[in-house]
């Protein structure tokens, strides 16, 4: 395959010797300008008039399988030459360089790309400041804390992925010298959340109010200082957030930016502008972070959290993510999936499971998770009572249900209702729904939940 260059100014030839590939190269110029002392002597020399016949590339001997790179200070003088080129057969594909608009007739051609190199450059430099404004940042909040004796990062009291991934950033970023204590004042709970902690062996720490004035500098993470009962912390040195602004407070550095669909997509930004290495547990949980709190990207998430998500997912490991998204079951969990599948009632792709009596609610949305796995189904729901409260989770695979609209409208008279098109939640005080349905037993209850779904789904369907 042969390269055609064409070049109709001396600036495009330097640029097209340098940037046209392809094994050999032919070149052509195009118009009268001086060569400088680099220029190869070109194969063909033709006026612009000329250029525009397309007649000359049968004298090169080319044809329909090489192509053509015309290198070019006016673009839309080729106009002609690449529609007379339409009407050979086969065409050779075009490609035209330039760094000035193109008229839309050219570059709507089917084997014609343009490539704008001013835009690409304009592209890459607002890139290029974003980063330099983003390292910045990073090397403020270096500053702020290098000279920590006793660093606290602080996160919400039941620390979720994003919150942990953030704050070990921070950890990151401050490099191995100064040792930040990455803590809440509560615990990890969720069950997913508890996996992630026991892969990256614990990053979290618990402390105790009575432990924060130890601390020298505090840097709140996917957390403000609203949050915490007001005189708990001492000081606020630094606050990384994406959630809205919850209250006045004085912070010597402050980056809460509520289009961010993570923390976790903040700190990737920090530490890839600052050129701070990431390692394999750090961008898992960085990934991880940005995957659950923007729901594997579908929720409030912006093309920086897609962008952190494509770096950081090469990067992660992979069995250690799977560990944190699917949680291992203990005893007593297995015992509630051994009772679900035993108690798991199919009318066609619709499938309820009734658990009656639970310990625990996140059982409940992880059995609804587990449901669609079960034979043919599309649509489920899982409920159970914990606390005096029915709590039902529904899932859904049909993409002509909205799930939480249909959730919304049967159980919402009864309490908290809705969703999402795949998946919706309902809690509700059980004694409100024995009255207004009369279900007397527990089991009554399961019927009475498992007959209004079907119904509302029947409904929807018809
Ligand atoms: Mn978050």
């Amino acid at each position: 395959m042969k390269t055609i260059i064409i070049a109709d100014h001396a600036e495009a030839l330097s640029m097209a010797l340098r940037l046209a590939e392809g094994n050999e190269r032919i070149l052509v110029q195009a118009g009268d300008f001086p060569l400088a002392p680099h220029h190869p002597a070109p194969a063909l020399r033709l006026t612009l008039e000329e250029a525009q016949t397309a007649s000359w590339i049968g004298r090169l001997g080319a044809g329909g399988g090489d192509r053509i790179v015309i290198f070019t200070t006016r673009p839309d003088t080729y106009t002609p030459f690449i529609e007379t080129l339409g009407a050979t057969s086969p065409t050779p594909p075009v490609m035209l360089v330039t760094e000035q608009p193109v008229a839309l007739a050219i570059s709507a051609r089917p084997y014609v790309t343009l490539v704008n190199l001013a835009e690409i450059a304009r592209e890459r430099l607002s890139r290029e400041w974003r980063a330099v404004a983003i390292r910045q940042k990073a090397f403020r909040l270096w500053s702020l804390l290098k000279d920590a004796r006793k660093p606290l990062i602080i996160t919400q009291n039941d620390p979720d992925p994003d919150a942990i991934a953030s704050g070990m950033a921070v950890q990151a970023l401050l490099g191995p010298e100064i040792k930040a204590t990455l803590a809440t004042l509560g615990r990890v709970t969720r069950n997913e959340n508890l996996a992630m902690t026991r892969l990256l062996k614990r990053p979290v720490k618990t402390i105790a109010a009575a432990d924060i004035p130890a601390y020298d500098r505090v840097v709140f993470v996917d957390v403000q200082p609203p949050y915490f009962p007001p005189g708990l912390f001492h000081r606020v040195d630094a606050v990384l957030d994406h959630h809205p602004g919850a209250g006045e407070y004085d912070a010597a550095f402050r980056d809460v930016d509520t289009t961010y669909g993570a923390t976790a997509t903040m700190m990737f930004e920090y530490l890839d502008a600052g050129g701070i290495p990431i390692s394999e547990r750090l961008a898992t949980a960085l990934l991880y972070g940005v995957i659950t709190d923007t729901m594997l990207l579908a929720r409030d998430s912006s093309e920086r959290d897609f962008n952190a998500f494509a770096a950081l997912w090469p990067r992660a490991n992979h069995n250690l993510l799977a560990g944190m998204s699917r949680p291992r079951l203990n005893a007593d969990e297995l015992r509630y999936f051994v009772r679900a599948i035993r108690a798991r009632r199919a009318v066609e792709d619709f499938l309820f499971i009734w658990l009656g009596k639970v310990e625990r609610e996140d059982i409940i949305p992880r059995m609804a998770d587990f449901s669609l796995q079960i034979g043919e189904t599309v649509v489920t729901g899982v409920a159970g009572v914990v606390d005096g409260a029915v709590s039902l989770s529904a899932r859904n695979t049909d993409l002509n249900l909205d799930v939480g609209e249909m959730i919304s409208h049967v159980f919402s008279p009864f309490g908290g209702a809705g969703g999402h098109r795949s998946m919706a939640k309902a809690v509700f005080p059980l004694s409100a729904f024995r009255k207004a349905t009369g279900a007397r037993t527990l089991s009554q209850v399961g019927d009475a939940l498992m007959t209004m779904m079907r119904l509302a789904l029947a409904d929807r369907r018809k």
